[in-house]
């Protein structure tokens, strides 16, 4: 087939060897006889790694001397996994490599095995900005991602009798992450606490500035985002927060030397450890000085690329974008403001033009508890002069709104950046579209809902502002580096240039029903699953039939994913097949991997309680084999990595209307998967794409939740009108699955009942039953599944995050690519 010519860095085999043995010796203090598989991967990785630096510090200086425009992407959260086997590819010396370390006594993919992921995200919003630095840098279009250098990744999850336990996540390791490289000459300085100071200027002008109580060190530490195959390297820049020297800090202090300490300590801490929510708020002070700390660094290290490259602050629009990745940054508006106003001595307006056309804002969530306001008390403790600059905000955005509904207090109440009450909350998603050009939902579902029920009034007042880009995933991790076996079967059909094409994926519908194909696309699926199949056997002491429907769902665990209304669903099962004679299944395996926010406690609950049903109904005789469940413990990238080749079915199950987007609904599709999913976020995309036919549509539609709920949602009608329903949540009473514990599982029948089912599990239960049965009868036509595997995987391109970077650069960013 055709290939054309890619851009890769000649290789010298010896000067590689020589240079991991270097490593090995004066990195690791260790040679050949003393090395572990860890210290190989170790010295490998260095090496690589050198490699890339030059590369990056190449591309930052072509980037600066031509004044190219670039995105920076502001991020708490960059969920990057294992980087490694990744680099590799995108390297293009996977194989030199291989080869290299074969000859050094080593095996590569051993190697890989050792590192450790880099968990320095919660779930979709972190994992997508991962996928985002990795489009951006395989399309070179030029940027910088912004995130914390955090000590703790994700806590480690294990089972304790089946209980979620945590575990701190030491992701560097002792001996540090061989491809990080410490940036000293970025280091910043940033202010914490203080009040603000009135002073007169040369002119006679009265004049306001932050006098900071103190003031801790933000250190810079580079990840390379490596091109695929075109040798531009950009910054990953994670900031990690250090006391200063008590010296100075002492002067802050009025001479305390022992507060001073105290306050030492403490800003040792702003980035010890990621919080581990995802999508619910907590309003604590930490978190607010990590999002401060983050948002200072990086402002003052883009105004400094800006500065130094010679051009003006005035024209700091013209030549830098600022994503905001949620509303976690937004303190960056203000911080910008501040800069403007108190150190540039620009007018309000001037400074307001400015920000207004560098800021964009990416909503990737409606739930109102994952919505963020902070309490003005703690912005006035924490951040003094930033209140000010917001109320300012406020103030003259609310002369807007009169301007436009004169009058009318109700809808002020509504877009006012404060929320009125015993205590006043500051709402960071007002200030977000109020303060940037751009606000964009994640998947056009989602989009809409933000412009029809969020923001209908912002939608009004800034028309065209609200947009839609429906979020991607990179192919080069999600399909050609974790799915080695088909990757190499599309090549062979439709030739190698499909990993940044991934459109170009369609051609493989050609031959769906081309019977060879079909074997041959199977025979990947069946070895795929083997490979998970081992590692559960190995890992987990669970042996798995592959013939039997590999059917995954793995995300976090939260109530409105509805975990448990796929463990009510195994519950049917499991009632029918002791039950019912006449009732027969397809094999099936249902394998979970979800991580539980340490406070969620019904979400802990869910996984004790298909932990509970696993136990049982993995060692129930009766039931022939037909039912395995399975939780993985410990989800992260490098697992799903092996989890999404493999899966049969993909369980995308939310409630309509609560899922923002989804993106690894997009991964399992791209490999194979077929879509049991409601019409919510990209799953309606996905539809469209795969058709009908090659999708398990089911549940109420967005529109039909809300009137349910507005009409007064009664789960218990549900309850007593279906007899397999009542059947199966009864089986969580008494103690079939916690012998001698009765009623363990009780609290999420409980929920459902009593508790109102706040996330209509019981409402969608019949209909999600119905189409489990299309799915084992799909299964029984091999070739017609086959075909179904294949067209999902052919029409999927739309899903590429290159896509998505297409999106954002030319409706959002106004980019050009610039090639090296
Ligand atoms: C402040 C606490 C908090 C922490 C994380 C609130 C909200 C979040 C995230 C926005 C949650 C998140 O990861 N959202 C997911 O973003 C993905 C990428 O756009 C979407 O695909 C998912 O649907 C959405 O849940």
């Amino acid at each position: 087939m055709m290939q054309t010519q890619t851009k890769v860095p000649t290789f010298d085999k010896a000067a590689f060897q020589a240079s991991v043995e270097q490593h090995l010796l004066v990195t690791y203090a260790q040679t050949p006889a003393t090395a572990t598989s860890r210290h190989w991967y170790l010295a490998m990785s260095r090496a690589l790694a050198d490699i890339s630096t030059g590369n990056l510090i190449e591309t930052e200086q072509q980037l600066s001397d031509q004044s190219c425009r670039s995105v920076n992407y502001l991020s708490l959260e960059f969920l990057i996994g294992r980087l490694t086997g990744n680099n590799l590819i995108s390297l293009g010396l996977y194989e030199q490599v291989s080869g290299a370390m074969a000859a050094l006594g080593q095996n590569l993919t051993d190697l890989l095995e050792e590192e450790r992921d880099p968990a320095l995200g919660n779930g979709g919003l972190g994992r997508l900005a991962a996928c985002f630095m990795d489009s951006l840098a395989a399309q070179e279009f030029p940027a910088v991602g912004y995130g914390l250098h955090y000590e703790y990744g994700l806590f480690r999850q294990s089972f304790d009798h089946g209980r979620q336990m945590e575990a701190p996540d030491a992701w560097r390791g002792q001996e540090g992450y061989p491809w990080e490289v410490l940036r000293p000459e970025l280091n910043q300085k940033v202010g914490l606490y203080g009040h603000v100071e009135v002073y007169t200027d040369d002119a006679g002008a009265e004049r306001r500035r932050w006098v900071p109580g103190m003031q801790v060190d933000g250190n810079a530490w580079d990840l390379p985002i490596i091109g695929y195959q075109n040798n531009s390297v950009y910054p990953l820049r994670l900031w990690e927060c250090r006391a200063p020297a008590p010296f100075d800090l002492a002067l802050f202090n009025d001479g305390d030397y022992i507060a001073a300490q105290q306050a030492a300590i403490q800003a040792g801490s702003v980035t010890k450890v990621l919080y581990p929510n995802d999508n619910h708020e907590q309003g604590k002070t930490l978190r607010l000085m990590q999002q401060y700390f983050h948002c200072a660094c990086s402002v003052a290290d883009i105004l400094r690329r800006h500065l130094a490259a010679g051009h003006a602050i005035e024209d700091l629009a013209k030549l830098e974008t600022i994503q905001l990745n949620d509303t976690h940054p937004t303190i960056a508006i203000p911080e910008l403001m501040r800069i403007l106003l108190d150190e540039h001595f620009m007018s309000w307006d001037d400074a307001w033009s400015v920000c207004n056309s560098v800021f964009a804002y990416t909503n990737h969530t409606l739930l109102p508890e994952a919505l963020e306001t902070w309490s003005e008390s703690l912005i006035a403790n924490l951040l003094p002069r930033h209140l000010e600059i917001i109320f300012e905000i406020n103030h003259r955005f609310m002369d807007l709104v009169e301007a436009k509904w004169p009058g009318n207090d109700e809808v002020k109440r509504k877009l006012s950046v404060i929320q009125e009450g015993n205590q006043r909350m500051v709402r960071m998603a007002n200030l977000c579209v109020i303060g940037g050009y751009a606000v964009n939902g994640v998947a056009a579902l989602h989009s809409e809902l933000v412009k029809r029920d969020l923001f209908p009034e912002f939608d009004a007042l800034y028309p065209g502002k609200l947009q839609n880009v429906t979020n991607g995933v990179t192919p080069r991790r999600w399909l050609k580096f974790c799915n080695p076996a088909l990757s190499a079967l599309i090549d062979e059909k439709i030739g190698t240039d499909w990993p940044a094409k991934l459109e170009q994926l369609s051609s493989l519908a050609d031959f769906a029903d081309d019977a060879e194909f079909q074997h041959a696309f199977m025979a990947v699926k069946k070895a795929n699953k083997q490979r998970l199949a081992d590692w559960v056997a190995d890992n987990m002491g669970i042996t798995l039939n592959t013939d039997a429907i590999f059917d995954v769902q793995i995300k976090r665990l939260h109530e409105y994913k509805r975990q448990h209304l796929n463990l009510v669903h195994i519950l049917s099962l499991y009632h029918r097949l002791l039950n019912d004679p006449k009732f027969d299944m397809q094999p099936r395996v249902f394998i979970f991997a979800a991580k539980a926010a340490p406070g969620y406690a019904l979400a802990k609950d869910i996984i004790f309680a298909i932990n509970k049903v696993a136990d049982k109904v993995n060692n129930d005789s009766r039931l022939a084999g037909k039912l395995k469940v399975v939780f993985i413990p410990d989800y992260r990238v490098s697992l799903a990595e092996i989890i999404i080749p493999a899966a049969d079915v993909s369980e995308q199950i939310s409630t309509a209307g609560k899922e923002a987007s989804g993106t690894g609904n997009m991964k399992l599709a791209l490999n194979g998967a077929l879509t049991v999913g409601t019409m919510d976020g990209a799953n309606v995309e996905i539809r469209e794409e795969v058709g009908d036919d090659n999708i398990f549509i089911f549940g109420l539609l967005v529109d039909e939740v809300m009137e349910l709920v507005q009409t007064g949602y009664q789960p218990t009608r549900y309850y007593e009108s279906d007899s397999l329903l009542k059947a199966s949540l009864d089986l969580l009473l008494g103690d079939t699955f916690t012998p001698g514990e009765p009623d363990a599982l009780a609290g999420i029948r409980h929920n459902l009942l009593e508790g109102g089912d706040p996330y209509l599990v019981l409402a969608d239960f019949a209909d999600y039953v119905t189409a489990q049965e299309r799915i084992d009868h799909a299964y029984r036509d091999k070739a017609g599944w086959a075909r179904k595997a294949i067209l999902n995987t052919a029409l999927v391109g739309k899903f590429s995050s290159d896509r998505s970077i297409r999106d954002y650069v030319e409706n959002i960013w106004q980019l050009k690519a610039v090639k090296r």
